[in-house]
């Protein structure tokens, strides 16, 4: 039995330090968001993994070796001693709730990231509405559907306003998402390492056409960045 829960904590403690080794951040001290979720996710994956299949092969176990052999089998006196009794009791309770705390707060590290805009970050202005996103460059009067475009490799606010009723911008490659509320300005930000477009859609039913609310966001090189900008501009901001 001792050997038993020797290999119960080696496994679990082995699932909570491994992950903890690849935690990242950018070189400019700019957390990577998706990193962050993504080493939060495997962990709680892992833990999981583990604990259910520790209990899963216990319960098993049990099962097969108290099983009832002949029809007419009666069960015989099995008693624990007490200190038996706590063991199987506390034991398991601890495990659950040592890594309940641990994940919570791991979950709160991140959030505190999640929630605390880098101070360098370009804002941009996101307008929902009854089926379609409104994204405003404050400062360009600039106006695109549907689209947005960012610099590479600076940190990106998004600033959420609603027209008319509760939508919810979702970039899931980029692992953010919040509510845009009608009479609320509420934001998020993402990182943009790595070029491309990404997918942003509504994830708050909206109505009709909610399944069709959807834009792309490109993310390009600073110099291309600031090329569209003046671009842009001298045609007046309209797209
Ligand atoms: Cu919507």
């Amino acid at each position: 039995m001792r050997t038993f829960f020797k290999t119960h904590a080696i496994i679990f403690l082995l699932a909570l330090i491994l992950p903890v080794s690849s935690h990242a951040s950018t070189d400019k001290g700019v957390p990577d968001l998706v990193v962050e979720w993504d080493t939060l996710w495997h962990h709680m994956m892992i833990d999981i993994t583990v604990i259910g299949m520790i209990f899963a092969i216990v319960t098993l176990y049990l099962m097969f070796k108290y099983r009832r052999r002949t029809p007419d089998e009666e069960g015989g006196r099995f008693r624990l001693s007490t200190l038996g009794v706590m063991g199987w009791t506390l034991i398991p309770a601890f495990i659950f709730l040592a890594d309940d705390i641990f994940l919570a707060a791991k979950n709160f590290e991140v959030w505190q990231k999640y929630r605390n805009v880098p101070e360098n970050a370009y804002v941009v202005e996101v307008e929902a509405y009854m089926w379609g996103w409104d994204v405003k460059y404050p400062e360009e009067e600039i106006v695109l559907t549907n689209e947005m475009v960012v610099p590479q490799d600076r940190p990106v606010m998004v600033r959420l306003k609603s027209r008319d009723v509760v939508h919810s911008f979702f970039a899931p490659e980029l692992r953010v998402k919040w509510d845009a509320v009608p009479g609320m300005v509420t934001y998020l930000w993402f990182n943009t390492h790595k070029g491309g477009e990404y997918l942003f859609t509504c994830t708050e039913y909206c109505g009709l056409l909610h399944s069709g609310m959807y834009g792309k966001i490109r993310i390009v090189p600073p110099q291309e960045f600031t090329r569209w900008i003046e671009d842009h501009r001298e045609k007046g901001g309209k797209i």
